[in-house]
């Protein structure tokens, strides 16, 4: 995939995308992202989800009177920033579609659909896919889950075929190479980046930490991450940096955030602050306020990439212990970045330790203490994946490609 930006035109008409919550709000979290990416290039976009609920945390317009309107047969429409996504309950929709409901109609069948995370599409629409299966303008797009690891370079780009009915589908995999579909990239982000580079200093960031009640010199932390990690252990070594140096730990709300403030609130040399659940451009901001963040899933594990942030990455844990395969390929993906081997073992054993519940307090000190070096590989690797260009603007790239192919 080339790096450079790429024109947008020609332009598909529009892009639907299927989701289902398997879990938590990381698959709730890309499909929305990646439907407010299409939106602000100017192609309109549908999200059908099945947990229209799980969503609203995010979009908190979801979770409005309007909402209603999702189960009485209508679509939703979203406001505010998120104007141009349609979002559907996923069972209305599968109605609508089924009863040839004039609903339908209106939303048509746009050039771009996705299935994601092999949530399966309707039937009904599988059989409108197949109507236009000669059509280069309609491609499906099967679109998987990020991974580091190397097979996913050979997976990628590659047409699957549907048992039944004479329709392809382009597996597409979001990536960290360019043998891969990058990571969803906003120009607003790449912007604020910037922004953030330039006119940041530190005052302006003593003065947010000072409102937030925070210690305005602190080592800043930003944690989101699961209930399954080992708190304990967290709690006792963030205790003890606090005691060598002014610490301020901020908590994402949930589960592990709670038990985290249990277990922090009688420290009387950290400070605390919970936060809010924040729509995603303001995740962002949040994530930029810190100086390292211990981040889950994979979507806000790519957010602390793309803001530059050290991390300790809390992926999501499986009894197959793939999880373990999944970050061991992440963290080989990053050793170029690093001079000398030494320096790079330094880096990796704590993350390493950290997923599988062995992480000492002098480690986790000595890697917090060398946070000037992180800080550098993570703008160095940020650079990369700007470089490396935005998943969506590949997406209509690939499409782009279709039409020349079928000229
Ligand atoms: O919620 P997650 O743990 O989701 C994960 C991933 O999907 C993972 O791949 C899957 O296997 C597992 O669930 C079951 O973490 P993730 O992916 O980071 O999603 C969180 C989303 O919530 C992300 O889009 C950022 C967003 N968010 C906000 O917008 N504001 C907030 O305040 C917070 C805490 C999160």
């Amino acid at each position: 995939m080339s790096p450079s930006p790429l024109p947008l035109d020609p332009r598909p008409n529009g892009a639907l995308i299927f989701c289902r919550v398997i879990d938590n709000f990381g698959d709730a979290g890309v499909t929305w992202r990646l439907a407010r990416r299409f939106s602000a290039l100017g192609i309109p976009a549908t999200l059908v989800i099945d947990r229209v609920d799980v969503l609203a945390k995010l979009v908190p317009e979801l979770d409005s009177p309007l909402r209603d309107f999702t189960f009485e047969g209508a679509p939703l429409r979203s406001v505010g920033d998120t104007a141009g996504v349609t979002v559907w309950d996923w069972d209305t929709f599968e109605k609508a579609l089924a009863e040839n409901d004039p609903q339908w109609e209106a939303v048509r069948l746009p050039e771009l659909v996705f299935e994601t995370f092999g949530c399966r599409l309707p039937d009904a629409l599988e059989a409108r896919l197949a109507e236009v299966a000669n059509s280069p303008r309609h491609l499906t797009y099967n679109l998987e889950y990020l991974s580091a690891e190397t097979w996913v370079e050979d997976s990628h780009n590659v047409w699957g075929l549907h048992p039944r009915l004479p329709i392809k589908k382009l597996w597409f995999f979001p990536g960290f190479t360019d043998k891969t579909g990058g990571v969803i990239i906003e120009e607003p982000l790449k912007a604020e980046v910037v922004n953030c580079e330039k006119t940041s200093t530190p005052e302006k960031k003593q003065t947010v930490l000072r409102a937030l009640g925070l210690h305005p010199d602190g080592l800043t932390f930003f944690i989101f991450t699961y209930p399954e990690n080992d708190l304990t252990a967290l709690t006792n070594h963030l205790t003890a940096l606090s005691k060598k140096h002014p610490v301020n730990v901020m908590l994402a709300p949930g589960v592990a955030g709670d038990t985290l403030y249990r277990h922090l609130q009688s420290s009387d040399t950290l400070r605390l602050r919970k936060m809010p659940f924040v729509c995603q451009p303001e995740f962002d901001a949040v994530l930029r306020l810190a100086d390292i963040a211990i981040i889950r899933g994979e979507d806000s594990f790519v957010r602390a990439q793309l803001n530059g942030k050290p991390l300790l990455w809390s992926i999501y844990p499986t009894d197959d212990q793939a999880h373990l395969i999944k970050l061991d390929a992440w963290l080989d993906r990053l050793r170029p970045l690093f001079e000398d081997e030494e320096t790079y073992r330094a880096w990796r054993e704590v993350p390493e330790a950290w997923v599988k519940g062995a992480l000492t307090e002098s480690a986790f000190i000595r890697w917090c203490e060398a946070l000037p070096t992180w800080t550098t590989i993570a703008t160095q690797w940020q650079n990369e994946l700007f470089d490396r260009g935005d998943l969506v603007l590949h997406l209509v790239a690939r499409w782009q490609q279709a039409q020349d192919e079928a000229q």
